[in-house]
């Protein structure tokens, strides 16, 4: 099984650069100004966040790292405790730098797969398929540029086997608690009965930790937020002055609420495109993106108000990250 399927659906770029403008312009229209942190990854915002998963103070990475690394066996045999002849989908594949230990122990262990990478980046996608054929030797996979629910349709399009949905790197924490339960309960409907879900959660722990892994002290978090303004001003013809702006990063130990801001550090009006201009007041907030913490009460309570049901969970040595299996 070393067929090499590589051709990416893809979006139309108009549609989705259309998609953008009118998402940009209606949260910079908002009573309370807010942008979709989705938006952060085009092709400069990817380096920025391999970076960030290099620093030293984002932990996530090294945590779900060490999971992937050190318990791939006893992940896969959860997934052949609990489901037969399955591919596997990644939502946000990323760089899939975590998943390709699990990848490889499945490959190992003889189970006859198809990986679905979906990303939302086409530019990660392409990365995938030059980099996929050597790190994995034999791997069968096609890579989906897209948004999730889409490209899970056709994902079972292509292949009618169940299938293992990976959603892992705490990108579920981008959700705030009400939209990562109308999630779960979107994602199970687009699944079929038989398929799993691994699911990635950054669990609560010290404050401090938690907000100095999105205040990181090379300022590359920082960058990665500015970059989003950056990538208005190149895509949308806007006229954002970065200087004008400052990052600000909180955290509520209570809500387990991490989230990130930009401040405008003075009264000042910016236009986007030809019909559009915005104003800030100074010490305005524009909201960025909410990363948000769990306990394992919680995480349970969101398992089964999505309708889902635990069956397993891995976590790092130190308990700060956990890769829950749920049915
Ligand atoms: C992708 N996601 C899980 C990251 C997070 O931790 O919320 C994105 C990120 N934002 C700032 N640093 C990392």
């Amino acid at each position: 099984h070393s067929t090499v399927i590589s051709t990416p659906a893809t979006v139309s770029r108009s549609r989705h650069t259309s998609t953008f403008y009118n998402d940009v312009v209606q949260g910079l229209r908002a009573q309370q100004k807010y942008l979709d942190p989705k938006y952060f990854y085009d092709a400069p915002g990817d380096v920025l966040f391999q970076q960030i998963m290099q620093c030293p103070e984002y932990y996530l990475t090294a945590c779900e790292m060490e999971i992937m690394q050190e318990q791939s066996a006893a992940i896969a045999a959860a997934f052949d405790e609990h489901a037969s002849d399955y591919d596997i989908v990644e939502l946000g594949a990323g760089d899939a730098s975590k998943s390709v230990h699990l990848l490889k122990q499945l490959l190992d262990n003889g189970v006859d797969y198809t990986y679905f990478p979906i990303d939302i980046s086409g530019n990660v996608i392409q990365l995938l398929e030059d980099s996929l054929p050597e790190s994995l030797p034999g791997l069968q996979f096609q890579g989906l540029q897209g948004e999730y629910f889409e490209m899970l349709k056709v994902a079972n399009d292509i292949s009618p086997k169940r299938k293992i949905i990976l959603f892992m790197g705490a990108n579920i924490g981008n959700f705030t608690p009400f939209a990562a339960r109308s999630f779960c309960q979107q994602l199970r409907r687009h699944m079929h009965p038989g398929d799993l879900l691994l699911t990635g959660f950054d669990l609560k722990k010290h404050p401090q930790l938690i907000l100095h892994a999105y205040n990181d002290d090379a300022g590359i978090t920082r960058e990665f937020n500015f970059n989003l303004l950056r990538r208005i001003n190149r895509e949308l013809d806007g006229n954002f002055d970065i200087s004008q702006f400052e990052h600000f990063p909180t955290y509520d130990p209570q809500t387990g609420s991490c989230k990130s801001y930009l401040i405008s550090l003075c009264d000042q009006q910016v236009r986007i495109g030809d019909n559009v201009v915005i104003k800030f007041r100074e010490n305005e907030p524009l909201y960025m993106e909410i990363s948000q913490k769990y306990d394992p009460v919680e995480i349970d309570q969101l398992a089964s108000l999505g309708g889902f049901a635990p069956v397993a969970r891995f976590s790092d040595h130190r308990n700060w990250f956990s890769d829950y299996l749920w049915q």
